[in-house]
């Protein structure tokens, strides 16, 4: 592939050697595969290697290029997430580069790293570079009645694909014209316990982001009303029957009785009037 490059102010002509391909070491280990073609020189000398990083975030995402934990580069993406961002202060040797960044909102992207040894008067290009998508739900506990919104951003027209990793089961949103996207998670749909949510988007069908963070919800049981029971059902069997009636025999009289729910008027002893009270409940 025969591609020109525009440095130091001259047109060099120069040929890719080759897609070469590194392997992306994301935070969840996964294997994103890029395509970087190295570019041969002329004429060859002492200069400095240079790398650029070319890819996708989230619209007007904030990104910062690290080399060995120091910050060689930053740049802002465009309004489609796309960005580039160079490092030419190095000597030759390896290093290794992590791009990451954060969402127009300010939530982390989740970055990427490559391992790269850098050849004097080279210049590495790493494309396909795409950070996982930022991630966060609007509750971490609901019931087996409710749901779960999870939502984050990434680029424009991606599809992204929910996983509940721990069900398993899948979700698909298509991100907005502002990279937002959004999917819905019913609590009966992945069941009672703690579940664990990541995310990753593939723009234009083929370029596959790096997987989200993983965030965590806990669905629990539908808690179950208080039954109730009429007032004459003193021992809470559903039913108002000679038992109650025999339980109210034995405080029959007595003033503020041992059970309170015998003076079922409540007004201090247990008569005749709880006992109408009882006869009117009645159900057999
Ligand atoms: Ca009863
Ligand atoms: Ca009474």
């Amino acid at each position: 592939m025969a591609m020109a490059v525009r440095r130091r102010g001259r047109i060099l002509l120069s040929v890719a050697l080759g897609a070469l391909v590194f392997g992306v070491q994301a935070a969840q280990a996964v294997e994103v595969s890029v395509s970087a073609g190295v570019i041969g020189t002329t004429p060859p000398g002492p200069q400095n290697p240079v790398v650029e990083f070319r890819g996708l975030a989230a619209p007007r995402a904030a990104l910062t290029v690290t080399r060995n934990s120091s910050t060689v580069g930053q740049t802002t993406a465009d309004d489609a997430a796309s960005f580039a961002v160079t490092a030419s202060d190095q000597s030759a040797g390896q290093y290794e580069f992590v791009v990451a960044g954060k969402d127009g909102d300010g939530r982390v992207l989740t970055s990427v790293s490559f391992t790269l040894n850098l050849t004097a008067g080279t210049t590495t290009i790493v494309t396909g570079v795409f950070l996982g998508p930022s991630i966060a739900l609007d509750k971490t506990t609901v019931t087996t009645s409710e749901s779960v919104s999870a939502s984050g951003a990434t680029a424009p027209g991606s599809s992204v694909t929910v996983t509940v990793t721990s069900e398993p089961k899948t979700y698909t949103a298509l991100a907005d014209s502002n990279g937002r996207w959004q999917v819905t998670i019913k609590g009966a749909d992945v069941g009672e316990g703690s579940h664990n949510v990541k995310a990753r988007a593939i723009a234009n069908g083929v370029t596959a982001s790096a997987f989200s963070a993983s965030v965590s919800f806990s669905v629990s049981a539908e808690p179950t009303p208080a039954p109730s029971y009429k007032p004459s059902d003193i021992n809470q069997d559903t039913k108002v029957n000679l038992i109650d009636f025999s339980i109210m025999l034995f405080y029959w009289q007595q003033r503020n009785p041992a059970n309170p729910r015998v003076d079922l008027n409540g007004d201090g002893i247990v008569n005749i009037v709880d006992f109408s009270i009882l006869l009117y409940e009645w159900t057999g």
